[in-house]
């Protein structure tokens, strides 16, 4: 009787320690933080994805050290990682963990194409306005008066207080001046081209894309050979920097179809969508949901066409920094890709992927092996999806294959046995979680009996 009344006073201890921390947690609840215990619940039959959270929550960390020394920065560039956290949830993390001058080199590339981008996705501004804005754009870098207080776009901090970025822009060494001037002024230019034309044929989105995502990818090649923290190599196969930008608009365009939509925006290919409709925005109606769910898989299946690339450049990468940097957004695409396929939801809503395998991705994407083996689980799951029915499925297990042969998991067994072990184990903790939660409420209810009756 006094063991097991010290077992449960321990086991109660130790709850108590956590119910503490849980309900400073529930601040949480108040969406105080960057997940809430809805996020606790989505991930609870993955256990190593509850376990990351709590522990990203714990540590506030997710495997990223972020480099950035906010005490010791001018006033000028402090407000620049403000705008960087305020308009990227994606990146702001990976660059805040670069190291030395390339950070602050990668996030002023950022802010500035940032800006750009804003110019071009303000509906506001009329095209005979807006195409010289966009191809005369860099030259405001070197106009320290310049701001734009006329976009109402969610990011328009960037362009009210743009001399605060192109001031600390002239601060940055004229190597990466260069790189950041020629890519916005390419940018700028492909952006102008394309504003008026209609996204028809898959070349104009291979090239729509490379003017608005490619270019970042072959720009931040520059950078990290400029900064000597990777080789030239890096610099000169513009093909896979460009492919790593594609692989990441695409997603973005292939998620965003409903929230485009409701903004008048369209950036699906008529190519592909003009197989299973008259109209894109068809799609958002009930009856079209087949024929959508079809184009979507297409559009899916091109995207995963980048991967093999995306592999080559990462391989080509000796910085531990600028891997993770690299391979964390690539990580998270694959991830989406995979919750979006053969998924109604694209046509309804935003298809997030849970925040438990969001971090457990940011930890995880530290080498080669384990990106391939996430690239792999992933893609798995897209495999586990094909509905032989699907008119995209042959070229879907085509370029399944490819990725799991060059992640050199052609033993799918291994991955199935190992994403098995994964949920039994995952179902085996949770039953634990269960049994020890009822048992301490248990427990706590006779304490307070004990407590009320004394
Ligand atoms: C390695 C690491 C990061 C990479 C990369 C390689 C290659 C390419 C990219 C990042 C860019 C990926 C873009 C995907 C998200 N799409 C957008 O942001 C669209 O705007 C594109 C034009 C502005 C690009 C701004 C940018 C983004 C990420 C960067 C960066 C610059 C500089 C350094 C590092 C990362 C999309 O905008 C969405 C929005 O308005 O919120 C759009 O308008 O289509
Ligand atoms: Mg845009």
């Amino acid at each position: 009787m006094f063991a097991c009344f010290l077992g449960n006073s321990i086991i109660f201890f130790e709850l108590r320690v956590l119910f503490v921390k849980y309900y400073k947690i529930c601040g949480w609840a108040r969406g105080e933080s960057y997940f809430n215990v809805m996020d606790l619940l989505k991930s609870l039959g993955h256990p190593e994805e509850v376990f990351n959270l709590l522990w990203f929550k714990m540590r506030g960390c997710n495997g990223l050290v972020p480099k950035t020394d906010m005490n010791n920065m001018s006033n000028t560039l402090r407000t620049c990682y403000l705008y960087l956290d305020q308009t990227s949830r994606s990146f702001a993390a990976v660059i805040r963990a670069l190291d030395g001058e390339l950070r602050d080199a990668v996030c002023i590339f950022y802010l500035v194409l940032r800006a750009l981008d804003t110019l071009e996705d303000s509906s506001s501004i009329p095209y005979h306005i807006k195409a010289p804005l966009l191809q005369s754009f860099h030259t405001r870098l070197y106009q320290p008066l310049w701001n734009y207080s006329e976009s109402c776009e969610k990011d328009r901090q960037v362009l009210e207080d743009f001399s605060t970025i192109s001031l600390e822009f002239r601060k940055l060494a004229l190597v990466y001046r260069d790189i950041i001037t020629d890519i916005c002024w390419q940018m700028g230019e492909g952006m102008a081209e394309m504003l008026e034309s209609k996204l028809f044929t898959m070349d104009d989105w291979e090239r729509y894309c490379h003017y608005v995502a490619g270019l970042v990818g072959i720009g931040l090649s520059q950078l990290f050979a400029a900064s000597g923290q990777e080789e030239e190599v890096i610099r000169e196969d513009t093909e896979l920097a460009n492919s790593m930008g594609l692989f990441l608009q695409k997603t973005n365009i292939i998620r965003d179809y409903l929230e485009d939509q409701q903004e008048g925006r369209e950036f699906w290919p008529k190519e592909v969508w003009g197989k299973y409709a008259k109209t894109l925005s068809e799609f958002t109606q009930r009856e079209c949901m087949p024929a959508a769910v079809s184009c979507l898989n297409e559009l899916v299946t091109n995207a995963m066409q980048h991967i093999p690339d995306v592999f080559t450049y990462l391989s080509h990468l000796h910085n531990p920094d600028v891997f993770t940097f690299c391979a964390i957004p690539q990580v998270m695409a694959i991830a989406t890709l995979a919750a979006c396929y053969n998924n109604t939801q694209v046509f309804r809503g935003v298809v997030k992927i849970r925040k438990g395998l969001a971090v457990t991705l940011m930890m995880e994407a530290k080498n080669m092996t384990a990106v391939k083996d996430i690239m792999a689980r992933q893609t798995l799951e897209i495999a586990e999806a094909i509905k032989p029915e699907d008119p995209s499925a042959s070229e879907t297990h085509h370029v399944v294959k490819k990725v799991l042969r060059l992640a050199q998991s052609e033993d799918q067994d291994r991955l199935i046995v190992k994403s098995r072990w994964t949920l039994c184990a995952s179902s085996f903790l949770v039953s634990c979680a269960l049994i020890v939660a009822i048992v301490s409420w248990h427990y706590l209810a006779t304490l307070k009996d004990i407590l009320a009756w004394d």
